[in-house]
This record gives structure tokens, sequence and C-alpha cells, in this order.
């Protein structure tokens, strides 16, 4: 059964320290990972790779064509990468570094184009695939930054994944009184506590997570550190979006 699951940068890294992970989070999110295969991790920026987005305005819609920044996103995002990498080593998962600047692109629209042929290669052959959230080259743009969760979805499908997890600073879904939601199986019926309509949402927050999670194939979960092992073990915590 193959897994795909996103780490939040808000949950691996200390949000308000530049470059600075959170030790006792990734330890935990290692822990739970430990002795699994057939997985592939993607991981998103937290303090690492937003700290510089931010530096250099560059975002998934404002690109940049400063060679020097395009170096310091990815640069950290690499940093944040090989810290997620040991911790997997550590506990006996076999992780490989996958850096999705090297071989992703958007054309003029926007629209990724990421190979996954080495990821499907290193899961078969009994690896774990460990991409980041990362800068890639934009046509007409420079070059943007791609999100964590835009792998994910571009990541899930094309490995045939059984399973989506996104584990994130938040236990799940909210609902307007604050409560997580247990299933969500259409955008309308959550737009409302999500604060964004479908026509309007480009946050890429929740609500944005939420649209391109209904879309996959497999059956997604948004769920918090406490949710991790439960959600590896097939269980169902926080969330199921599908
Ligand atoms: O934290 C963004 O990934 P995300 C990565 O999943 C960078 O949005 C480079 C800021």
């Amino acid at each position: 059964m193959t897994t795909v699951l996103k780490l939040g940068g808000s949950v691996l890294t200390e949000k308000d320290e530049p470059e600075t992970v959170d030790e006792a989070a990734l330890e935990r999110a290692a822990a739970a990972l430990a002795g699994r295969d057939d997985l592939v991790v993607v991981h998103g920026g937290g303090s690492f790779g937003h700290h510089h987005a931010d530096r250099y305005g560059v975002s998934t819609t404002a690109g940049t064509h400063d060679a020097e920044a395009v170096r310091a996103i990815h640069g950290a995002m690499k940093r944040l990468n090989a810290a997620v990498v040991d911790a997997l080593a550590d506990v006996d998962v076999p992780p490989l570094p996958v850096h999705p600047m090297s071989a992703a692109h958007r054309d003029e629209s926007g629209t990724l184009t990421l190979p996954t042929g080495q990821v499907r290669t290193m899961l078969a052959e009994g690896f774990v695939p460990v991409l980041h959230g990362d800068c890639v080259v934009h046509a007409g743009a420079g070059a943007t930054v791609l999100s964590g969760d835009e792998l994910v979805v571009a990541v899930a499908d094309a490995v045939g994944a059984d399973r989506v997890g996104v584990c994130s600073a938040v236990p799940g879904v909210y609902d307007e009184s604050g409560d997580v939601v247990e299933h969500i199986d259409s955008f309308e019926a959550v737009a409302d506590a999500l604060g964004a309509s479908e026509a309007t949402d480009v946050s890429g927050g929740m609500a944005g997570k939420v649209r391109e999670l209904l879309d996959l194939a497999a059956p997604a979960y948004v769920f918090d550190l406490d949710g991790l092992e439960a959600f590896l073990d097939g269980e169902n915590p926080g969330t199921r979006i599908d």
C-alpha cells in the first residue's frame, strides 16, 4: 500500500526562528515513521524556505530573475531536507533526497511539469523518496515557489497512492464552531467554514488544500503530529477528504 505523506513546514520548524528545526517535532515524526517503507515523504518550507522567499518577495505567483534569491531559497530547503533525511535514516527508513528544482518547471500559465520516473523507481526499489517545497523555473516569471502541497498532488496520482496524509499544525479541518470535520466529500459543503468561495480562493491556505485533495484519486487525511502514527497504521485521524 503506497502512502504519500506531507510533513508541514510549520510542524518541523520553529516558525519565528529563521532556519531552525523543531528537533523534538522532527524526532516525533521520525519515530512514527520508523521502519516503514512504500512511502513518499514531501515536506514544506517552514522557517527555512519561507524565510528566504519572504525576504526576496518570491511566492507561488510572484517570480524572480535573481539567481541569488533562487539559490538562497533552494539552499535553505536543501538544508531542511538533509535534516529530514538524516532523521529518517536514524530510524531505519531508507530515505533518498529529491530536489524538485533540478527537474521541474512551470509553463507560462503556471502549470507544473514534474517528472516522477525517479520517484516511482525509488519506491519500486524499496527507497523512500523525500521531496521538498522548492523554487522552480517558471516561463516568463523567472522562478517561483513550488509548495509541498502542489508536490503532494503531483506525486500522489503519479505513484498510484492508496492514501495521502497531510500532517499539519492543526488536528484537521475546522468547521465554523472550531470542531474538526470528520469527512469532507465536496468543497461546497465546507466553503463557508473555510472562509472561501469556490470561485475566488487563491489563498493556498486550508481551502486551497482541501480543494486539491478532493481532486485526488486516493483518500486524503489532514491531521497533526498526534495523528501521524494512527494515519500510518491505516486508521482515520483528523479529517478525511475524498
Ligand atoms: O511550506 C514552500 O512549501 P510549503 C517551500 O509546502 C518554499 O508551502 C520554498 C517556501
